[in-house]
């Protein structure tokens, strides 16, 4: 521990400075994280010495602007760090210089960790030019408390959640290694694709949007793997433009258009990653040249529809549910429930959460609007063979399995999940758009003088309890429109308040959440 008192100073905290870990860990702009990495590092093997596990830590702010960085911890199974050690990591990176090792020992204390224990941290980082020195400065932490580090370099993020997972189930989750991943999802993705018959080379096509980000890069390096059953046509492959910009998923899904420096046919299916490849959405244009987007809530229902028929075809009698959030398009819920009966649960914004709720059931569909999500489920090969192993639905549910990266979202499986089930089913982006029509929508962002906390939710995010009479105002306005929905949430990442609404018509949805905004601020 003496090690980090001296350590420590080549990581100054800058005085004054206060972050929170948020949502999805530290995020801000670079130059302000140096301290917060090194003593993600010490965190990180605190974490590994008391759950004597594999820990690991990844340099990135995903969507973020490219000056921007931040860093997130993964717990042993791959799942994000849970939230009193979150807790801890704000006391930790808050804690002025000469009382960094107190609030060290402090945790040590409460956590009861034998420090004789041995510790390993497994780091990964994307493209930001930031990226390099900070994921150096986690290397620094770990090892001024004599762990053991395991530097993955340019890795997405769900590559790192499953390597910790691979490594800490020894080797039953897949080997820990870039190849290992690459060499289990393609597996699987052939298998899949050997049951879809006659597919012309236009329906292996696929053009990709890599945010000018380390999903380009690993899906350029994935890409021979995949043996041609899947011809990806790669943009914003990172060499010229800057990340994130003008591209990327949430650009899309926010500006509910294409992303710069495409060229895409009509009818042509299309998808974007974030910028650490752990969101993806799709959409393509149609002959009148309209935009569709395929977000979350339609690869959600895609899924979903596709795991429950296998399940019945297999005769295996599993409970499926999908868990969505509020952004949910209610076209999507009405349609999950009234027509395809499966049970839909509604959690808080962020992964974390749904993940959670996903793991209450057999099968546990997961998708935020934003195309953050997986499927967490039990099935496992004993259950499998259990049930007449020669079955073509049983070999479908099993590789479909091995496709997902079930400890995270993860844009690459996702993709090749969506691919395979497209392939199976014979559909086109225009089938797969057409099981339902999204009701209009419109998100804002406002800001507001006071402390954004002041409202406070609750079912779900989907009614304000605070400030008093928010509630009422937006019920009253909702009921001035057709199939309206409205509500408002702090941002978790941001220091704005989110409105949401949607409605029969784009112009109500717009109006709607322009009173709705008015009425927060
Ligand atoms: C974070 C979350 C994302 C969520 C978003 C909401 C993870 C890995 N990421 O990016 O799931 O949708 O925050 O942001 O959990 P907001 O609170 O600003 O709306
Ligand atoms: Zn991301």
């Amino acid at each position: 521990i003496e090690l980090v008192s001296q350590k420590s100073k080549l990581h100054p905290k800058p005085e004054g400075l206060t972050l929170q870990y948020g949502t999805a860990g530290f995020r801000t702009h670079a130059k302000h994280l140096d301290h917060i990495m090194f003593r993600m590092g010490l965190l990180a093997t605190l974490r590994s010495k008391k759950t004597k596990s594999t820990i690991g830590v990844m340099v990135t702010a995903s969507h973020n602007p490219e000056e921007d960085n931040g860093v997130k911890l993964i717990d042993p199974m791959g799942e994000m760090v849970t939230a009193a050690w979150e807790g801890y990591a704000t006391q930790l990176a808050n804690a002025e210089q000469d009382s960094l090792l107190k609030e060290l020992k402090d945790i040590i204390k409460k956590e009861d960790i034998d420090m004789s224990e041995p510790a390993s941290v497994y780091v990964g980082k994307d493209t930001r030019p930031s990226s390099a020195s900070l994921s150096q400065a986690v290397l620094d932490g770990v090892s001024s408390l004599g762990g053991k580090t395991h530097d993955y370099g340019l890795v997405t993020t769900p590559q790192l959640h499953y390597m910790v997972c691979c490594c800490n189930t020894h080797g039953c989750y897949g080997s820990p290694t870039v190849e290992g991943y690459y060499q289990k999802l393609s597996q699987a993705f052939l298998q899949l694709t050997q049951n879809a018959l006659n597919r012309t080379d236009d329906q292996k096509r696929l053009l990709v949007d890599g945010a000018n980000g380390i999903g380009a890069l690993k899906m350029r390096e994935m890409e021979p793997f995949l043996r041609s059953e899947l011809q990806v046509v790669l943009s914003n492959d990172g060499s010229s433009g800057k990340l994130n910009h003008m591209c990327g998923a949430d650009y899309v899904k926010v500006q509910q258009k294409a992303p710069q420096g495409m060229n895409m046919g009509v009818g042509e299916r299309c998808c974007s990653f974030d910028g650490d490849a752990d969101r993806i959405v799709y959409y393509y244009t149609d002959s009148k040249g309209c935009f569709h987007l395929l977000d979350g809530d339609k690869i959600a229902t895609l899924i979903s529809t596709y795991l429950k028929e296998l399940l019945t075809q297999a005769g295996l009698n599993l409970q499926i549910a999908v868990v969505q959030t509020a952004y949910a398009n209610g076209s999507s819920t009405r349609y999950l429930e009234d027509v395809m009966k499966v049970t839909v649960c509604c959690t808080k914004t962020g992964v974390k959460h749904l993940h959670h709720a996903a793991q209450e059931y057999d099968i546990g569909v997961y998708f935020e609007a934003n195309g953050h999500g997986t499927v967490s489920s039990l099935l496992n090969n004993a259950i499998l063979q259990r049930q007449s192993p020669g079955k073509r639905a049983v070999k479908l549910l099993e590789s479909t399995i091995n496709l997902i990266n079930q400890t995270v979202g993860d844009a690459i499986s996702d993709m090749l999940v969506i691919e395979a089930v497209l392939a199976i089913r014979g559909m086109s982006a225009q089938d797969w758009d057409a099981i339902y029509t999204d009701l209009p929508n419109r998100q804002l962002k406002v800001t507001v003088c006071a402390d954004r906390r002041v409202i406070d939710t609750t079912d779900a995010e989907r009614r304000a309890v605070s400030p008093e009479g928010l509630q009422d105002t937006i019920d009253t306005l909702v009921k001035k429109y057709k199939s309206a929905r409205s509500f408002v949430r702090p941002s978790g990442t941001e220091d704005v308040v989110r409105v949401y609404a949607e409605a029969d018509t784009q112009e109500s949805a717009d109006s709607l959440a322009h009173e709705v905004s008015l009425a927060v601020y």
